[in-house]
Protein backbone atom coordinates (compact mmCIF):
# COMPACT_ATOMS: atom_id res chain seq x y z
CA UNK A 1 0.00 0.00 0.00
CA UNK A 2 2.85 2.30 0.75
CA UNK A 3 4.94 1.76 -2.16
CA UNK A 4 1.35 2.21 -4.28
CA UNK A 5 1.10 5.70 -2.71
CA UNK A 6 4.85 6.54 -3.64
CA UNK A 7 4.69 5.47 -6.92
CA UNK A 8 2.70 7.93 -8.46
CA UNK A 9 5.05 10.61 -8.13
CA UNK A 10 7.86 8.36 -8.52
CA UNK A 11 6.15 7.72 -12.14
CA UNK A 12 5.76 12.10 -11.84
CA UNK A 13 9.51 12.37 -11.36
CA UNK A 14 10.19 9.71 -14.00
CA UNK A 15 8.25 11.90 -16.19
CA UNK A 16 9.34 15.31 -15.69
CA UNK A 17 13.42 13.69 -16.13
CA UNK A 18 12.51 12.68 -19.43
CA UNK A 19 11.12 15.84 -20.52
CA UNK A 20 13.77 17.56 -19.17
CA UNK A 21 16.34 15.40 -21.00
CA UNK A 22 14.46 15.50 -24.23
CA UNK A 23 14.24 18.92 -24.21
CA UNK A 24 18.14 19.52 -23.26
CA UNK A 25 18.90 16.84 -26.03
CA UNK A 26 16.85 19.41 -28.30
CA UNK A 27 18.26 22.38 -27.32
CA UNK A 28 21.72 21.15 -28.49
CA UNK A 29 20.59 19.47 -31.34
CA UNK A 30 19.14 22.39 -32.68
CA UNK A 31 22.63 24.41 -31.29
CA UNK A 32 20.67 27.14 -28.97
CA UNK A 33 22.55 27.17 -26.74
CA UNK A 34 21.23 27.76 -22.90
CA UNK A 35 18.45 25.26 -21.74
CA UNK A 36 15.49 26.43 -20.11
CA UNK A 37 16.73 25.84 -16.81
CA UNK A 38 19.93 28.14 -17.83
CA UNK A 39 17.78 30.48 -19.18
CA UNK A 40 15.54 30.93 -16.52
CA UNK A 41 18.30 30.99 -14.06
CA UNK A 42 20.36 33.80 -16.25
CA UNK A 43 16.79 35.43 -16.20
CA UNK A 44 16.27 35.63 -12.77
CA UNK A 45 20.21 36.35 -12.09
CA UNK A 46 19.74 39.66 -13.99
CA UNK A 47 16.56 40.25 -12.14
CA UNK A 48 17.53 40.37 -8.25
CA UNK A 49 16.60 43.13 -6.25
CA UNK A 50 19.38 45.51 -5.73
CA UNK A 51 19.81 44.47 -1.88
CA UNK A 52 20.19 40.93 -2.97
CA UNK A 53 23.21 41.83 -5.01
CA UNK A 54 24.75 44.22 -2.72
CA UNK A 55 24.41 41.61 0.23
CA UNK A 56 26.21 38.76 -1.90
CA UNK A 57 28.94 41.09 -2.74
CA UNK A 58 29.53 42.22 0.89
CA UNK A 59 29.29 38.95 2.09
CA UNK A 60 31.84 37.51 -1.00
CA UNK A 61 33.98 40.15 1.10
CA UNK A 62 35.76 40.84 -2.38
CA UNK A 63 36.96 44.43 -1.39
CA UNK A 64 40.04 43.39 -0.60
CA UNK A 65 40.99 40.58 -2.82
CA UNK A 66 41.87 43.13 -5.77
CA UNK A 67 39.67 40.76 -7.77
CA UNK A 68 37.57 42.54 -10.46
CA UNK A 69 34.28 42.89 -9.22
CA UNK A 70 31.91 40.13 -8.76
CA UNK A 71 28.11 40.87 -8.98
CA UNK A 72 25.72 39.43 -7.03
CA UNK A 73 23.89 38.61 -10.06
CA UNK A 74 27.13 36.26 -11.27
CA UNK A 75 27.72 34.19 -8.43
CA UNK A 76 23.86 33.29 -7.71
CA UNK A 77 23.51 32.32 -11.26
CA UNK A 78 24.39 28.53 -11.11
CA UNK A 79 22.51 28.22 -7.56
CA UNK A 80 19.35 30.11 -9.40
CA UNK A 81 19.87 27.01 -11.83
CA UNK A 82 19.53 24.49 -9.61
CA UNK A 83 17.58 25.76 -7.72
CA UNK A 84 14.98 25.47 -10.87
CA UNK A 85 16.29 22.56 -11.28
CA UNK A 86 14.79 21.25 -8.08
CA UNK A 87 11.59 23.20 -7.90
CA UNK A 88 10.69 21.21 -11.20
CA UNK A 89 11.18 18.00 -9.49
CA UNK A 90 8.93 18.61 -6.54
CA UNK A 91 6.84 20.06 -9.59
CA UNK A 92 7.10 16.64 -11.12
CA UNK A 93 6.68 14.78 -8.37
CA UNK A 94 3.00 17.00 -7.95
CA UNK A 95 2.25 16.28 -11.15
CA UNK A 96 2.98 12.13 -10.75
CA UNK A 97 0.48 12.64 -7.70
CA UNK A 98 -1.81 14.56 -9.52
CA UNK A 99 -2.18 12.00 -12.38
CA UNK A 100 -3.90 9.35 -9.79
CA UNK A 101 -7.17 11.34 -10.20
CA UNK A 102 -6.71 11.00 -13.91
CA UNK A 103 -4.32 11.33 -16.96
CA UNK A 104 -5.64 14.84 -17.62
CA UNK A 105 -5.75 16.34 -14.20
CA UNK A 106 -1.98 17.79 -14.06
CA UNK A 107 -2.23 19.05 -17.43
CA UNK A 108 -2.48 22.56 -16.56
CA UNK A 109 0.71 22.62 -14.25
CA UNK A 110 2.67 20.64 -16.80
CA UNK A 111 1.43 23.59 -19.66
CA UNK A 112 2.04 25.78 -16.72
CA UNK A 113 5.32 24.91 -16.93
CA UNK A 114 5.70 24.62 -20.21
CA UNK A 115 4.53 28.61 -20.72
CA UNK A 116 7.29 29.71 -18.04
CA UNK A 117 9.54 27.68 -19.91
CA UNK A 118 9.06 29.51 -23.12
CA UNK A 119 9.10 32.98 -21.49
CA UNK A 120 12.48 31.78 -20.00
CA UNK A 121 13.93 31.48 -23.53
CA UNK A 122 12.70 34.22 -25.31
CA UNK A 123 13.09 36.33 -22.13
CA UNK A 124 16.61 36.00 -22.51
CA UNK A 125 16.98 35.69 -26.03
CA UNK A 126 15.16 36.78 -29.83
CA UNK A 127 11.57 35.15 -29.67
CA UNK A 128 12.18 33.09 -32.59
CA UNK A 129 10.08 29.88 -33.11
CA UNK A 130 13.03 27.72 -32.76
CA UNK A 131 13.80 28.68 -29.25
CA UNK A 132 10.39 27.33 -28.35
CA UNK A 133 10.92 24.03 -29.87
CA UNK A 134 12.99 22.48 -27.09
CA UNK A 135 10.61 23.57 -24.39
CA UNK A 136 7.29 22.17 -26.54
CA UNK A 137 9.43 18.83 -27.05
CA UNK A 138 9.85 18.49 -23.49
CA UNK A 139 6.68 19.57 -22.18
CA UNK A 140 4.95 16.85 -24.59
CA UNK A 141 7.50 14.20 -23.67
CA UNK A 142 6.69 14.68 -20.06
CA UNK A 143 3.15 14.50 -20.46
CA UNK A 144 3.02 11.46 -22.95
CA UNK A 145 5.60 9.27 -20.74
CA UNK A 146 3.67 10.21 -17.41
CA UNK A 147 0.61 8.69 -18.85
CA UNK A 148 2.69 6.12 -19.80
CA UNK A 149 4.39 4.97 -16.89
CA UNK A 150 1.37 6.06 -14.46
CA UNK A 151 -0.66 3.51 -16.77
CA UNK A 152 -0.11 0.22 -15.28
CA UNK A 153 -0.83 1.84 -11.84
CA UNK A 154 -4.71 3.15 -13.16
CA UNK A 155 -7.58 1.20 -11.88
CA UNK A 156 -9.15 1.59 -16.00
CA UNK A 157 -9.51 -1.94 -17.79
CA UNK A 158 -7.86 -3.93 -14.84
CA UNK A 159 -8.59 -7.68 -14.76
CA UNK A 160 -11.99 -8.55 -12.74
CA UNK A 161 -9.76 -10.46 -10.57
CA UNK A 162 -7.52 -7.32 -9.39
CA UNK A 163 -10.07 -4.78 -10.06
CA UNK A 164 -10.23 -3.93 -5.96
CA UNK A 165 -6.37 -3.96 -5.22
CA UNK A 166 -4.59 -3.33 -9.13
CA UNK A 167 -1.66 -2.82 -6.94
CA UNK A 168 -1.82 -6.29 -5.67
CA UNK A 169 -1.38 -7.18 -9.03
CA UNK A 170 2.33 -8.64 -10.01
CA UNK A 171 2.15 -8.48 -13.13
CA UNK A 172 0.96 -4.80 -12.81
CA UNK A 173 3.46 -3.97 -10.20
CA UNK A 174 5.97 -5.34 -12.75
CA UNK A 175 4.76 -3.52 -15.63
CA UNK A 176 5.17 -0.12 -13.46
CA UNK A 177 8.63 -0.75 -12.32
CA UNK A 178 9.92 -1.95 -15.86
CA UNK A 179 8.32 1.14 -17.30
CA UNK A 180 9.83 3.83 -14.66
CA UNK A 181 13.25 1.78 -15.02
CA UNK A 182 13.31 2.38 -18.52
CA UNK A 183 12.08 5.60 -18.95
CA UNK A 184 14.28 7.16 -15.60
CA UNK A 185 17.35 5.48 -17.23
CA UNK A 186 16.93 6.43 -20.25
CA UNK A 187 16.11 9.84 -19.33
CA UNK A 188 19.25 10.15 -17.07
CA UNK A 189 21.46 8.86 -19.48
CA UNK A 190 20.18 11.22 -21.95
CA UNK A 191 20.49 14.23 -19.84
CA UNK A 192 24.27 13.42 -19.50
CA UNK A 193 24.99 12.22 -22.82
CA UNK A 194 22.56 14.88 -24.61
CA UNK A 195 25.24 17.36 -25.00
CA UNK A 196 26.52 15.67 -27.68
CA UNK A 197 24.02 16.61 -30.34
CA UNK A 198 25.23 19.71 -32.12
CA UNK A 199 28.74 19.64 -30.90
CA UNK A 200 30.03 19.09 -34.53
CA UNK A 201 28.10 22.46 -35.36
CA UNK A 202 29.47 24.17 -32.03
CA UNK A 203 33.28 22.37 -32.96
CA UNK A 204 32.36 23.96 -36.46
CA UNK A 205 31.51 27.44 -35.01
CA UNK A 206 34.60 27.59 -32.88
CA UNK A 207 36.41 27.22 -36.07
CA UNK A 208 34.40 29.62 -38.42
CA UNK A 209 34.95 32.35 -35.77
CA UNK A 210 38.66 31.91 -35.41
CA UNK A 211 39.14 32.36 -39.08
CA UNK A 212 41.31 34.44 -40.32
CA UNK A 213 39.94 35.59 -43.90
CA UNK A 214 41.67 38.30 -46.63
CA UNK A 215 38.66 40.01 -46.38
CA UNK A 216 38.09 43.74 -46.84
CA UNK A 217 35.87 45.44 -44.34
CA UNK A 218 33.12 47.95 -45.71
CA UNK A 219 30.43 49.88 -44.44
CA UNK A 220 27.67 51.52 -45.86
CA UNK A 221 28.05 55.18 -47.00
CA UNK A 222 25.30 57.84 -45.51
CA UNK A 223 24.60 58.67 -49.42
CA UNK A 224 23.50 55.55 -49.55
CA UNK A 225 20.52 55.79 -46.68
CA UNK A 226 17.40 57.77 -47.73
CA UNK A 227 17.49 59.48 -43.72
CA UNK A 228 13.96 58.22 -43.28
CA UNK A 229 12.29 56.48 -39.63
CA UNK A 230 10.99 52.76 -39.97
CA UNK A 231 12.62 52.05 -43.50
CA UNK A 232 14.60 48.66 -43.18
CA UNK A 233 18.53 49.11 -42.86
CA UNK A 234 20.43 49.19 -46.21
CA UNK A 235 22.75 46.75 -45.34
CA UNK A 236 20.92 43.90 -43.74
CA UNK A 237 22.62 43.04 -40.74
CA UNK A 238 23.84 38.91 -40.90
CA UNK A 239 21.50 38.40 -37.47
CA UNK A 240 17.82 39.40 -40.17
CA UNK A 241 19.25 38.28 -42.99
CA UNK A 242 16.33 35.87 -44.45
CA UNK A 243 17.29 32.05 -44.29
CA UNK A 244 16.08 29.61 -46.10
CA UNK A 245 17.22 25.90 -46.80
CA UNK A 246 15.59 22.89 -47.15
CA UNK A 247 17.86 20.88 -44.92
CA UNK A 248 16.02 20.57 -41.59
CA UNK A 249 19.62 20.83 -39.56
CA UNK A 250 21.85 23.17 -41.88
CA UNK A 251 25.24 20.77 -42.30
CA UNK A 252 28.06 21.27 -39.82
CA UNK A 253 31.17 21.01 -42.53
CA UNK A 254 34.88 21.05 -41.60
CA UNK A 255 37.33 22.79 -43.41
CA UNK A 256 39.54 19.53 -43.24
CA UNK A 257 36.98 17.30 -45.00
CA UNK A 258 35.78 20.27 -47.58
CA UNK A 259 36.62 20.24 -51.18
CA UNK A 260 35.56 22.57 -53.95
CA UNK A 261 35.15 20.99 -57.69
CA UNK A 262 35.04 22.26 -60.78
CA UNK A 263 34.55 19.13 -63.28
CA UNK A 264 32.10 18.31 -66.19
CA UNK A 265 32.21 19.73 -69.67
CA UNK A 266 35.90 21.75 -68.92
CA UNK A 267 39.77 20.67 -70.32
CA UNK A 268 40.72 20.20 -66.64
CA UNK A 269 39.24 19.34 -63.04
CA UNK A 270 39.69 21.39 -60.52
CA UNK A 271 39.44 20.23 -56.77
CA UNK A 272 40.38 22.67 -54.36
CA UNK A 273 40.90 22.71 -50.36
CA UNK A 274 39.35 25.56 -48.48
CA UNK A 275 43.26 27.22 -48.61
CA UNK A 276 43.74 26.52 -52.17
CA UNK A 277 40.28 28.58 -52.93
CA UNK A 278 40.91 31.71 -50.57
CA UNK A 279 44.62 32.12 -52.06
CA UNK A 280 43.55 33.07 -55.23
CA UNK A 281 42.12 36.29 -56.16
CA UNK A 282 39.98 38.06 -53.76
CA UNK A 283 36.71 39.74 -54.55
CA UNK A 284 33.98 41.77 -52.44
CA UNK A 285 30.66 43.36 -53.26
CA UNK A 286 27.64 45.07 -51.98
CA UNK A 287 24.99 42.07 -53.29
CA UNK A 288 21.53 42.23 -53.07
CA UNK A 289 19.71 38.25 -52.82
CA UNK A 290 16.10 37.86 -53.02
CA UNK A 291 13.77 34.96 -53.13
CA UNK A 292 11.84 33.69 -55.63
CA UNK A 293 9.57 33.07 -53.27
CA UNK A 294 9.10 36.24 -51.61
CA UNK A 295 5.74 37.92 -52.17
CA UNK A 296 4.89 41.67 -52.71
CA UNK A 297 6.15 43.66 -49.92
CA UNK A 298 7.72 40.61 -48.28
CA UNK A 299 11.27 40.37 -46.35
CA UNK A 300 12.83 37.32 -48.13
CA UNK A 301 15.38 39.51 -49.53
CA UNK A 302 18.33 41.37 -48.01
CA UNK A 303 21.72 43.01 -48.82
CA UNK A 304 24.94 42.29 -47.67
CA UNK A 305 28.64 42.64 -48.31
CA UNK A 306 29.80 39.74 -49.92
CA UNK A 307 33.46 38.47 -50.03
CA UNK A 308 34.90 35.52 -52.23
CA UNK A 309 36.66 34.20 -55.43
CA UNK A 310 34.70 34.77 -58.65
CA UNK A 311 33.73 31.86 -59.97
CA UNK A 312 34.41 33.27 -63.74
CA UNK A 313 38.09 33.13 -62.77
CA UNK A 314 38.00 29.04 -61.37
CA UNK A 315 35.97 28.53 -65.02
CA UNK A 316 38.55 29.93 -66.68
CA UNK A 317 40.99 27.78 -64.84
CA UNK A 318 39.60 24.62 -65.70
CA UNK A 319 38.52 25.90 -69.71
CA UNK A 320 34.93 25.31 -70.16
CA UNK A 321 34.08 23.71 -73.50
CA UNK A 322 32.34 24.63 -75.98
CA UNK A 323 28.37 23.32 -75.94
CA UNK A 324 28.31 24.01 -72.33
CA UNK A 325 25.17 26.67 -71.58
CA UNK A 326 24.98 25.70 -67.49
CA UNK A 327 26.76 24.96 -64.52
CA UNK A 328 25.02 22.45 -62.15
CA UNK A 329 25.57 23.22 -58.36
CA UNK A 330 25.77 20.94 -55.46
CA UNK A 331 25.85 21.54 -51.81
CA UNK A 332 27.29 19.02 -49.47
CA UNK A 333 23.38 18.33 -48.02
CA UNK A 334 22.97 17.54 -51.67
CA UNK A 335 20.25 19.79 -52.69
CA UNK A 336 21.42 21.34 -56.34
CA UNK A 337 20.67 23.84 -58.90
CA UNK A 338 21.25 24.87 -62.05
CA UNK A 339 22.84 28.03 -63.50
CA UNK A 340 23.16 29.90 -66.24
CA UNK A 341 26.58 29.67 -67.38
CA UNK A 342 26.36 32.71 -68.75
CA UNK A 343 25.63 34.93 -65.60
CA UNK A 344 28.95 33.13 -64.51
CA UNK A 345 31.37 34.21 -67.12
CA UNK A 346 29.79 38.14 -67.98
CA UNK A 347 31.16 40.82 -66.66
CA UNK A 348 29.31 40.78 -62.79
CA UNK A 349 30.45 39.64 -59.57
CA UNK A 350 29.54 36.30 -59.46
CA UNK A 351 31.75 34.16 -56.79
CA UNK A 352 31.82 31.36 -54.65
CA UNK A 353 31.49 33.87 -51.31
CA UNK A 354 33.06 32.99 -47.65
CA UNK A 355 32.42 35.87 -46.13
CA UNK A 356 29.38 38.01 -45.55
CA UNK A 357 28.83 41.28 -43.93
CA UNK A 358 32.98 41.46 -43.10
CA UNK A 359 32.89 37.67 -41.53
CA UNK A 360 33.20 34.39 -42.32
CA UNK A 361 30.26 33.36 -43.74
CA UNK A 362 27.52 31.37 -41.38
CA UNK A 363 26.98 28.32 -41.11
CA UNK A 364 23.31 28.80 -41.95
CA UNK A 365 24.45 31.21 -44.74
CA UNK A 366 26.50 28.71 -46.16
CA UNK A 367 29.65 28.19 -44.44
CA UNK A 368 32.29 27.90 -45.37
CA UNK A 369 31.38 28.45 -48.91
CA UNK A 370 28.10 29.13 -51.06
CA UNK A 371 27.88 30.95 -54.44
CA UNK A 372 26.13 34.41 -55.15
CA UNK A 373 25.29 36.01 -58.10
CA UNK A 374 24.29 39.23 -58.89
CA UNK A 375 20.61 39.61 -60.47
CA UNK A 376 19.11 35.58 -59.86
CA UNK A 377 17.20 34.55 -57.53
CA UNK A 378 18.85 32.29 -54.77
CA UNK A 379 17.36 29.03 -56.17
CA UNK A 380 19.08 29.18 -59.35
CA UNK A 381 22.28 30.46 -58.02
CA UNK A 382 23.03 30.67 -54.24
CA UNK A 383 23.60 27.16 -53.47
CA UNK A 384 24.80 27.22 -49.94
CA UNK A 385 27.82 24.43 -48.34
CA UNK A 386 28.25 24.28 -51.95
CA UNK A 387 31.37 21.63 -53.04
CA UNK A 388 30.69 21.06 -57.18
CA UNK A 389 30.35 22.81 -59.70
CA UNK A 390 29.34 20.95 -62.80
CA UNK A 391 29.77 22.66 -66.44
CA UNK A 392 27.41 20.73 -68.52
CA UNK A 393 23.83 22.13 -70.77
CA UNK A 394 20.43 22.72 -69.56
CA UNK A 395 19.89 20.04 -72.30
CA UNK A 396 21.71 17.47 -69.84
CA UNK A 397 21.22 18.30 -66.29
CA UNK A 398 18.51 19.63 -64.14
CA UNK A 399 18.84 21.20 -60.71
CA UNK A 400 16.83 19.51 -57.87
CA UNK A 401 15.86 23.04 -57.33
CA UNK A 402 14.81 23.89 -60.69
CA UNK A 403 12.11 21.05 -60.19
CA UNK A 404 9.68 22.60 -57.84
CA UNK A 405 7.45 24.95 -61.09
CA UNK A 406 9.85 27.49 -60.63
CA UNK A 407 11.54 29.14 -64.01
CA UNK A 408 14.72 27.96 -64.32
CA UNK A 409 16.43 30.99 -65.61
CA UNK A 410 15.40 32.91 -62.70
CA UNK A 411 16.60 36.37 -62.86
CA UNK A 412 15.09 38.79 -60.32
CA UNK A 413 11.99 40.86 -61.33
CA UNK A 414 12.20 44.84 -60.68
CA UNK A 415 10.12 45.25 -57.78
CA UNK A 416 9.78 47.82 -54.38
CA UNK A 417 8.58 47.53 -50.92
CA UNK A 418 6.82 49.90 -48.70
CA UNK A 419 8.56 49.86 -45.46
CA UNK A 420 7.14 53.16 -43.74
CA UNK A 421 4.06 53.63 -42.93
CA UNK A 422 3.56 50.08 -42.47
CA UNK A 423 -0.30 48.68 -42.86
CA UNK A 424 -2.21 50.00 -39.86
CA UNK A 425 -0.54 52.70 -38.86
CA UNK A 426 -1.52 55.94 -37.37
CA UNK A 427 0.26 58.86 -38.02
CA UNK A 428 -0.18 62.67 -36.57
CA UNK A 429 -1.12 64.87 -38.95
CA UNK A 430 1.69 66.66 -41.40
CA UNK A 431 3.40 65.87 -43.65
CA UNK A 432 3.81 61.95 -44.54
CA UNK A 433 7.38 60.37 -45.45
CA UNK A 434 6.60 57.10 -47.67
CA UNK A 435 9.92 55.25 -47.66
CA UNK A 436 11.27 51.89 -48.45
CA UNK A 437 13.37 49.91 -50.97
CA UNK A 438 13.21 48.88 -54.82
CA UNK A 439 15.41 46.64 -56.71
CA UNK A 440 16.10 45.40 -60.19
CA UNK A 441 19.66 43.45 -59.32
CA UNK A 442 22.27 43.94 -61.60
CA UNK A 443 19.92 46.16 -64.01
CA UNK A 444 20.00 49.07 -61.49
CA UNK A 445 16.98 50.91 -60.09
CA UNK A 446 16.41 54.16 -62.85
CA UNK A 447 13.39 55.72 -60.71
CA UNK A 448 10.45 55.08 -57.92
CA UNK A 449 7.32 56.17 -58.29
CA UNK A 450 4.61 56.53 -55.41
CA UNK A 451 0.95 56.97 -55.73
CA UNK A 452 -1.44 57.64 -52.92
CA UNK A 453 -5.36 57.38 -52.90
CA UNK A 454 -5.56 56.10 -56.72
CA UNK A 455 -4.09 59.29 -57.40
CA UNK A 456 -1.60 60.35 -59.79
CA UNK A 457 2.12 58.26 -59.84
CA UNK A 458 4.71 61.07 -58.49
CA UNK A 459 7.91 60.54 -58.62
CA UNK A 460 10.24 59.74 -55.10
CA UNK A 461 13.54 60.87 -54.12
CA UNK A 462 15.86 57.70 -54.49
CA UNK A 463 19.32 57.31 -52.32
CA UNK A 464 22.64 56.81 -54.40
CA UNK A 465 24.10 53.17 -54.47
CA UNK A 466 27.50 51.78 -55.04
CA UNK A 467 26.28 49.89 -57.84
CA UNK A 468 23.79 48.42 -60.01
CA UNK A 469 23.09 45.06 -57.81
CA UNK A 470 21.61 46.04 -54.81
CA UNK A 471 18.99 47.83 -53.66
CA UNK A 472 18.24 51.60 -53.30
CA UNK A 473 16.55 53.41 -50.92
CA UNK A 474 13.33 55.97 -51.32
CA UNK A 475 10.93 58.39 -50.07
CA UNK A 476 8.65 60.34 -51.01
CA UNK A 477 7.17 63.48 -48.38
CA UNK A 478 3.05 63.88 -49.62
CA UNK A 479 0.78 66.12 -47.35
CA UNK A 480 -2.65 64.08 -46.52
CA UNK A 481 -5.76 65.39 -44.65
CA UNK A 482 -6.96 63.49 -41.86
CA UNK A 483 -8.44 59.70 -42.65
CA UNK A 484 -7.41 56.60 -44.28
CA UNK A 485 -5.08 56.76 -47.30
CA UNK A 486 -3.59 54.00 -49.13
CA UNK A 487 -0.23 54.38 -50.91
CA UNK A 488 1.15 52.19 -53.81
CA UNK A 489 4.44 52.13 -55.51
CA UNK A 490 6.21 51.32 -58.58
CA UNK A 491 9.72 50.63 -59.65
CA UNK A 492 11.39 51.21 -63.25
CA UNK A 493 14.58 49.42 -64.40
CA UNK A 494 17.52 51.35 -65.96
CA UNK A 495 16.80 48.96 -68.88
CA UNK A 496 13.48 50.87 -69.01
CA UNK A 497 11.65 47.87 -67.04
CA UNK A 498 8.56 49.07 -65.15
CA UNK A 499 7.40 47.10 -62.66
CA UNK A 500 3.42 46.04 -63.32
CA UNK A 501 0.68 46.30 -61.54
CA UNK A 502 -0.65 43.14 -62.57
CA UNK A 503 -1.26 40.53 -59.42
CA UNK A 504 0.76 37.17 -59.80
CA UNK A 505 1.88 34.37 -57.22
CA UNK A 506 5.28 33.88 -56.80
CA UNK A 507 5.32 30.56 -58.83
CA UNK A 508 6.93 30.14 -61.67
CA UNK A 509 9.01 33.55 -61.99
CA UNK A 510 8.44 35.41 -59.31
CA UNK A 511 5.79 37.21 -57.82
CA UNK A 512 4.11 40.78 -59.41
CA UNK A 513 2.40 43.26 -57.81
CA UNK A 514 2.63 47.16 -56.30
CA UNK A 515 3.05 47.00 -52.46
CA UNK A 516 0.38 48.84 -51.32
CA UNK A 517 -0.54 49.89 -47.12
CA UNK A 518 -3.33 51.38 -45.94
CA UNK A 519 -2.79 53.75 -43.02
CA UNK A 520 -4.73 56.38 -41.13
CA UNK A 521 -3.77 59.97 -40.98
CA UNK A 522 -5.05 62.34 -37.27
N1 LIG B 1 22.17 23.89 -50.05
C1 LIG B 1 21.15 24.76 -50.26
N2 LIG B 1 21.40 25.94 -50.84
C2 LIG B 1 20.40 26.82 -51.04
C3 LIG B 1 19.08 26.49 -50.71
C4 LIG B 1 18.83 25.22 -50.11
O1 LIG B 1 17.69 24.86 -49.79
N3 LIG B 1 19.90 24.39 -49.91
N4 LIG B 1 18.05 27.41 -50.95
C5 LIG B 1 18.30 28.40 -51.98
C6 LIG B 1 17.30 29.45 -52.00
S1 LIG B 1 15.78 29.01 -52.61
C7 LIG B 1 17.57 30.73 -51.61
S2 LIG B 1 16.43 31.97 -51.85
C8 LIG B 1 18.87 31.08 -51.01
C9 LIG B 1 18.68 31.72 -49.66
O2 LIG B 1 19.94 32.06 -49.11
P1 LIG B 1 20.05 32.52 -47.60
O3 LIG B 1 19.47 31.44 -46.75
O4 LIG B 1 21.50 32.75 -47.33
O5 LIG B 1 19.26 33.79 -47.48
O6 LIG B 1 19.71 29.96 -50.83
C10 LIG B 1 19.68 29.02 -51.89
N5 LIG B 1 20.67 28.03 -51.62
MO1 LIG C 1 14.43 30.85 -52.48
Amino acid sequence: MRIQRAAWPVAGLVAGVAGVAVSHATTMGLSLRPNPFVSAGEFAAGHLPRWVDSTIVKLMGNRDTGAPEVSGSEVLEPWLVILGFLGFLVVAAIAGELARKGWARPLPLQVAVGVLGVAAMIGRYTATMITVIPVAVGVVTWIVVLSFVAGPLQRRGARPDDADAPWGSRLRRRDFIARAGVFGVGGITLWLYGGRFGQKRRKVEETRRLLNLPIREQQPRAAWRIGVEGVEPWRTPTETFFVQHTALVPPAVELADWRLRVHGMVETELELTYQELIERKFVNGWITLASVTNPVGGNQIGNAWWSGVPVSQLLREAGVLSGADAVLQTSVDGWSCLTPLETLTDDRAAMIAVGMNGEALPIDHGYPARVIVPGLYGHVSACKWVTSLEVTAFAQAEGQATGHGFDPLGPVKVSSRIDTPTSGAEIASGPVDIAGSAWAPHRGVAGVDVAVDGGPWLPARVAEVPNDDTWVQWAATVELEAGTHIARVRARSNDMEEQTGVVTDVRPDGATGWHEVEFEVQ
